[in-house]
């Protein structure tokens, strides 16, 4: 039942509609009673039948009408109303379901998190709470009221105005909430707990006073103000660069450690796993710092793209979750850096999107078939989503795309609508013909560009060709051509732009492109700023790459032809490791590399961004079939060498930077990575335990303690046992930080790495039930270990079963991400494949799989 699966094609308007909901929650962790009231309308005079969704409560009773009603059946997802011969054109449903917050581990539904009480209804979690039509099609007005204990929940929070309030006699007190905003029910958010409240105001463009609530756990207050900061900056962005004004008069967000993701939208009230709400210099590095400020803006964002237009059927999801991630890189961009921003991003996207449109779950943005939805909250639809809509925005121009999200809005606001909606709304807005276009969000898998270009002296022209192929995924045999902006620029021998950056639109399976008046062979700059989420295959020698590194005008393709380089020296010496051969690194990069640090004072942030050498996990996308041995061994002897080669240079440098104080600006950023990396590589000669002991001693903020802690521990340098144990005396007490030290724990290049990852599953900062340890722990060992996972003894394989095993019963969403490195067994050679498939053939074994994992594993076996 529960593991059946839909499909896109199978869409049906609801048969009944919501208009409104009156919740009655008195709650209580051990005993939650909700008492749901709502206006039902049939629209399809056609039906007798209503089914509502629900599970996972005890369900107590049901009035229709006011009147008891017993004609229904009830099985383990839902209810059906039998109507026949009964007056349904209008009616109402008083449902009563009794709930254990306080036993919910799955952290869906209404569960209890530390302290505190509260809901996660997307995708299908508000059918925890009560009988309901739960899609995200059905959209009705919400009143709450939540009683509970006053002196432990003396905040009782839900979507919209606070409009009503009062004490009781025993003890408990109510608070009355409405929302005047008709909402899917995955948009419903309750939350009950004994906060510290930083607060502040916003004032809209059209001069509306919007109250402004962040509460975060008691004793947390000094790590709230960022978050808050950010909300600021990010509502101003939007009016700004989009025009798009917040709506209702308040606007509140609350920080809890139990969460599944990253944070959620939830009209009015956002509920966001700490991690992305608290920070201050001592907790928080940099990047934590612009994650907040990103996340803090994505959730934002939502209001209109998500809440006020939402998705018609979970298939859209993209609708609103590519177009918000876009908006919240855009946001990002322009208040930082946007090369900076978009190197970040493209790495990303290229070692876990791409290689996720090469697993088993390979899907279109705009997916055709679902099991289990919180499976769909992928790179795919979301990094994937986000190129889509910025190819629009290449294509389109800003001011053609912005015309295009004004008509969408104005067609679209209070409705479900579809992807489909969205590219007819930029079609229209803008003459350009996307019909072509439309086909990135049915296609699955990573096109691959291959180019190739002449150069004719006499007529003074070049000519670049470029042939497209989508190679077939396992969700999709048949791949058609699509329309992919492909920018370019050309840079003579001096390395001035003869041609400068320019979008070529290929449509074809083969097209030539020609430039005139072009007086001598040019180097070809391709892909600038990553115009499409493709492979690119261009035959660049090492000259022509040094000389893109050296002219480029682009920061990113500056960026992008270093990670070529890498990619070269990689290659070559993988197949040197497999013939018994010795390594070798070419001069020549290593002193274009040398010249770079001399001058990093020129751009810092892309220098450090330049000579980060990519892990292992992003090594390992290069090949088809991936071998972790060897990818370890190149990979560490490109740091030793890297690290005694410009040993003079990264020490000038590394000596030459100075920040006393800490701030959060982008100069402050730049330095510390620039410093950071120096750093990283020096923790490998001669001077490193010296070095990596002072930086730590003298680090004031947590972006410079970390480095000395990451460069000590993956350098192996003598005081990184002292540093480790100084770090955890110090932090033990924050699971927050501790993240970071589980983290770097569960990387250590030592042999027994995974003993380790096992004993600190017992450290007292650890807690199977919060999914953050989880992730840090057991998490990044599974992904970013390479070697240690993938050790030919199979443990590695064996340890991640056991605790998927575990999480299925507690928490199946945790287990079906966690699951991830197993499915891919097919980038592997015979003997771990083998280890892998008995692995997943175990867990298939298991009673009451759960439906993610069910999915997952059923299609990674080709069942
Ligand atoms: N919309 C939520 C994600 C919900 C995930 C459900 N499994 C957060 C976001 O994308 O903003
Ligand atoms: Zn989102």
């Amino acid at each position: 039942m529960q593991n059946k699966a839909k499909f896109r094609k199978d869409y049906k308007k609801p048969n009944f509609i919501v208009s409104d909901i009156f919740l009655d929650v008195q709650l209580d962790p051990q005993k939650t009673v909700v008492t749901a009231t709502s206006q039902y309308e049939r629209v399809n005079p056609e039906t007798t039948e209503l089914r509502l969704d629900g599970h996972s409560f005890q369900f107590s009773s049901l009035k229709f009408n006011n009147q008891p009603f017993h004609s229904y059946q009830q099985d383990d997802s839902g209810l059906t109303l039998d109507l026949k011969g009964i007056d349904a054109t209008k009616f109402s449903l008083e449902i009563v379901t009794i709930l254990t917050p306080a036993a919910n581990t799955s952290l869906q539904g209404l569960y209890q998190s530390g302290e505190g009480i509260c809901t996660q209804c997307e995708a299908e979690g508000f059918r925890q709470i009560t009988y309901m039509l739960d899609r995200p099609d059905v959209l009705a007005r919400y009143t709450t009221k939540i009683t509970a204990d006053k002196q432990k929940y003396p905040y009782l929070l839900s979507n919209g105005n606070k409009v009503a309030s009062g004490d009781l006699e025993d003890g408990r007190h109510w608070v009355e909430w409405q929302d005047p905003f008709p909402k899917p029910c995955y948009l419903f958010a309750l939350v009950a707990g004994d906060f510290d409240v930083l607060q502040d105001s916003f004032t809209t463009k059209s001069g509306r006073n919007v109250a402004l609530e962040l509460f975060v756990d008691r004793g947390n207050l000094d790590r709230a103000d960022w978050a808050m900061q950010s909300l600021k900056r990010a509502m101003k962005w939007d009016e700004e660069r989009f025009g798009l004004e917040y709506d209702l008069d308040i606007y509140m967000i609350v920080a809890v450690d139990f969460f599944n993701m990253g944070a959620m939208e939830n009209k009015g009230l956002n509920i966001f796993n700490s991690k992305f709400v608290l920070a201050n210099p001592q907790t928080a590095t940099d990047e934590d710092y612009i994650a907040i400020e990103s996340v803090i803006a994505h959730e934002y964002f939502h209001n209109w793209t998500g809440n006020r237009i939402t998705c018609r059927d979970w298939f859209q999801l993209s609708l609103k979750e590519g177009l918000t991630v876009f908006r919240d890189q855009e946001f990002t961009a322009d208040l930082w850096s946007r090369a900076g921003k978009r190197i970040e991003d493209v790495r990303f996207l290229r070692a876990n999107q791409f290689a996720e449109d090469a697993s088993p779950m390979s899907h279109p943005i705009r997916p055709e078939k679902v099991i289990e939805m919180n499976n769909f909250y992928t790179l795919t639809v979301y990094e994937k989503g986000a190129e889509v809509i910025r190819m629009m925005h290449t294509l389109l121009g800003e001011e053609l795309f912005q015309k295009g999200m004004q008509l969408y809005v104005a067609e679209q606001d209070g409705k479900a609508a579809t992807c489909d909606d969205f590219v007819s709304a930029m079609q229209r807005a803008s003459g350009i013909d996307l019909s072509q276009f439309r086909y990135w969000y049915s296609q699955s898998g990573t096109p691959e560009l291959t180019v190739t270009d002449s150069y004719d002296e006499e007529q003074r022209r070049y000519t670049l060709t470029i042939a497209q192929l989508t190679p077939v995924t396992t969700d999709q045999m048949e791949k058609v051509n699509l329309h992919i902006p492909v920018k370019v620029a050309l840079y003579d021998q001096q390395g001035h732009a003869v041609a400068a950056e320019t979008v070529l639109s290929l449509t074809q399976n083969e097209q030539t492109f020609a430039f005139d008046d072009i007086a001598t062979k040019p180097v070809p700059a391709l892909l600038c700023d990553f115009s499409a989420p493709v492979k690119l295959q261009y035959a660049y020698s090492t000259k022509q790459m040094i000389h893109l590194l050296r002219y480029a005008e682009n920061h990113f393709v500056r960026w992008d032809v270093a990670q070529m380089l890498f990619a070269q020296v990689l290659r070559h010496n993988v197949t040197q490791y497999h013939q018994g051969k010795e390594f070798e690194f070419p001069a020549e990069i290593l002193s274009e590399f040398y010249q770079l640090i001399e001058h990093y004072q020129q751009e810092s942030e892309l220098t450090a961004l330049i000579l980060t050498l990519p892990k292992a996990t992003e090594f390992a996308e290069l090949f088809k079939t991936i071998d972790p041995d060897a990818i370890s061994a190149v990979r560490d002897f490109m740091q030793q060498t890297l690290a005694e080669q410009l040993k003079p240079a990264l020490l000038k440098a590394y000596n030459s930077i100075n920040l006393n104080q800490y701030e959060v600006t982008a100069e402050h950023i730049a330095l510390r990575a620039m410093r950071n990396l120096c750093l990283n590589y020096l923790a490998y000669t001669s001077v490193g335990n010296t070095l990596v002991q002072k930086h730590y001693e003298y680090a004031n903020n947590m972006t410079d303690t970390l480095a000395a802690l990451a460069a000590a521990t993956k350098s192996q340098v003598p005081c990184a046992e002292v540093l480790l144990a100084d770090f955890e005396a110090k932090w033990q007490h924050d699971g927050l930080v501790m993240d970071k030290w589980f983290a770097l724990q569960a990387t250590r290049p030592e042999a027994d790495v995974l003993e380790n990852v096992q004993k600190l599953m017992d450290h007292p900062s650890f807690n199977f039930n919060n999914p953050n340890r989880v992730r840090s722990l057991i998490g990044v060992f599974a992904n970013q270990n390479l070697k240690a996972f993938h050790n030919l003894d199979g443990r590695g394989y064996r340890f991640l079963t056991d605790i998927l095993i575990r999480l299925n019963e507690s928490n199946p969403q945790v287990a079906a991400r966690l699951i991830e490195p197993l499915i891919r067994f097919s980038r592997y050679d015979g003997q771990r494949q083998t280890l892998m498939k008995r692995a997943l053939e175990r867990l298939n074994q298991v009673e009451n799989l759960s439906a993610d994992l069910f999915e997952k594993i059923e299609k990674a076996l080709g069942r």
